[in-house]
């Protein structure tokens, strides 16, 4: 009796935890518009009424419980006895998008919650369905409009949506966000990293229309390990069968019609595409037409593998020349807000002679990956698993594989992105290697054609000889290694000596390496912080590199210098990590041009 009651005991908690699971796979069921920018939209940047709200005053009362009537209702006096303590019309402003850390000096150092409120007319178009779309808002967004809460969204560096079909006035819409970038011990990011916390709404915010039955996804690449064969899917909003998707690229002779089943259509084509290459970073047309709506997109193609201990590209041994990159904004500080920002970074990685760039630590905006793109460079994109995130907590590994799913769904027709990195720098545990196997195998369940890597800290050895034995190298395609020689360990000539050992037949890049070094500080090249010093530490480490020879590539930390909080050495970091190989007003130190040779001289 008791062994049947125990089966129905184990029996029903395998059915909880699969139904369970089953509706986690439902929630993080990403439904993202595809290709925001080719869509009919208005833009609501611009400036915003703010509140700055340190004990979330407008959210909870006296008794710390949440108010029916917060600031989300935006109430206004009426009459002159009125007690209304809050006012957004007379209140601060900050451009949106925008960080508010560097747009305002009292939020400088702020981590807390700020009110967000855009006041704004919808010009009443018939028979569309609307969608407030959010590039990326740091960390956590609780969205209001007109008095109705819409949702929340986590994560700082990811897009999100609403529909808010039928929710919108012809006047005086009013939306309201609370922003709040606290940093928590279970967040992604954890609390501790060596980035700013730039709080406030960082990316664009668009008010999109498109037809109530549209386009919401599609994806259109080369077949796995083929050339001449392009497949993909297109996924309607709705599950109409028998609808009729027509895909045309006319540079290549296709115009193919795909019935829709369930609300996806999938296709395979015979094609030749000119591959997608950094010499020559073609990228095709490409129009999608449903029954009621359209859209065209530029699509590079191009195939990417390992083979032991070497990347090819299009079937080509490649050696990645990198540089990582932070999303800060050249000459101002502050994150990135414009085209032209990361034009500049990225041409400054021309000046390099990079093939390649790390996005570190987070993904970055569409704009940098397309921009990226049509210039020909590879990309390494990454979500903020950075050092010592709780593994062992089961939100945690949800909130991360949340940014994962949604960064590579937004990035996943990019021809240039051929890494998706799961950590940086995570120390070794069970919990850290089962949270990491984990997410290394949702990648491979969301992209079977690109390559997966960590950038890892942790090699065994002495002095001389480093062992890459971190048991995540068994699941990672390419192996990187963040490695300080000549800074955080070992003189800058010693480095030149270091071996390396892989215990994974796998090829392996150099994620980073670096000093810091004040821009026109200039001393002897043992002197720390000076110009010479920096140099010495890449002279040394690039003998290293040479000297590998399963090193696939490497992106050295960093192209310009980065606000950090953790960097307190007034006279030199002024909270900036100094680590850049251009400083901050973009003036290149002397190791850029070390590293230049190095990248020319390599084919
Ligand atoms: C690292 C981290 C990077 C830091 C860098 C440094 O290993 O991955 O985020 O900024 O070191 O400068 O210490």
């Amino acid at each position: 009796m008791t062994n049947i009651k125990q089966v129905c005991i184990v029996i029903l908690f395998c059915f909880l935890y699969l139904t369970n699971n089953a509706q986690v796979a439902l929630e993080n069921k990403n439904e993202l518009l595809q290709n925001i920018n080719s869509r009919n939209k208005e833009s609501l940047n611009g400036l915003w009424q703010i509140i700055i709200d340190p004990l979330e005053n407008g959210y909870y009362n006296h008794r710390w419980t949440p108010r029916e009537e917060g600031f989300f209702v935006n109430k206004k006096m009426k009459k002159p006895s009125d007690l209304i303590e809050y006012d957004f019309d007379s209140d601060y402003q900050l451009t949106v998008p925008g960080d508010w850390n560097s747009q305002m000096e009292k939020l400088y150092y702020y981590e807390g919650t700020v009110w967000y409120k855009k006041t704004f007319d919808y010009h009443d178009v018939e028979a569309v369905k609307n969608y407030l779309y959010f590039e990326a808002i740091n960390y956590e967004a609780n969205v209001y409009l007109n008095g109705e809460k819409l949702g929340t969204h986590i994560g700082g560096y990811t897009p999100f949506q609403f529909d808010v079909t039928n929710k919108l006035k012809n006047k005086d819409n009013h939306l309201i966000i609370k922003v709040d970038n606290k940093r928590k011990r279970e967040a992604i990011p954890t609390i501790n990293t060596d980035w700013w916390n730039y709080g406030g709404i960082t990316r664009s915010v668009h008010l999109v229309s498109v037809p109530p039955e549209h386009i919401q996804d599609y994806s259109i690449q080369l077949s796995k390990g083929e050339i001449n064969s392009i497949e993909g899917w297109v996924k309607l909003n709705n599950t109409h069968d028998d609808d009729t998707i027509k895909i045309k690229i006319t540079e290549l002779g296709i115009d193919i019609n795909t019935k829709v089943k369930k609300g996806i259509a999938t296709f395979k084509v015979n094609a030749k595409p000119l591959l997608w290459n950094p010499q020559k970073p073609k990228l095709y047309t490409v129009n999608i037409t449903s029954k009621h709506d359209k859209i065209s997109d530029q699509i590079g193609f191009r195939t990417i593998e390992t083979k032991e201990s070497k990347i090819l590209l299009n079937g080509k041994p490649i050696f990645l020349k990198g540089i990582s990159i932070h999303e800060e904004a050249p000459f101002n500080s502050g994150r990135v807000t414009t085209k032209e920002e990361c034009i500049t970074l990225l041409k400054w990685a021309k000046e390099l002679g990079c093939n390649f760039i790390r996005l570190a630590h987070y993904p970055h905006s569409e704009a940098m990956v397309r921009e990226a793109e049509k210039m020909g460079f590879l990309i390494w994109s990454e979500i903020p698993v950075y050092w010592t995130v709780l593994f062992d907590n089961p939100d945690t590994y949800l909130n991360a594989e949340n940014q994962l799913s949604d960064m590579i769904s937004r990035d996943k027709n990019r021809a240039a992105i051929i890494l998706w990195s799961v950590a940086n720098e995570t120390p070794e545990s069970d919990s850290r290697n089962l949270f990491l196997k984990k997410l290394t195998k949702k990648v491979k369940a969301l992209d079977e054609v690109r390559l997966v890597t960590a950038a890892l800290d942790t090699q065994k050895g002495n002095d001389n000889n480093h062992i890459i034995e971190d048991p995540l190298g068994a699941y990672v395609d390419v192996i990187g290694i963040n490695s300080y020689c000549g800074w955080y360990g070992g003189a800058p000539e010693s480095c030149a000596n270091w071996k390396w050992i892989n215990h994974y037949k796998k090829p392996m890049i150099m994620s980073e390496v670096g000093a810091g070094a004040l821009q026109g500080l200039h001393g002897e090249a043992n002197e720390r912080w000076t110009e010479e010093y920096q140099d010495e530490v890449y002279k040394y480490n690039i003998e290293m590199m040479r000297n590998i020879d399963f090193l696939a590539g490497a992106s050295p930390w960093i192209l310009m210098d980065f606000k950090s909080h953790r960097r307190h050495l007034r006279r030199i970091q002024n909270d900036f990590n100094r680590k850049g190989l251009i400083s901050e007003k973009g003036i290149p130190k002397k190791a850029f041009y070390r590293l230049q040779k190095f990248y020319l001289e390599e084919n």
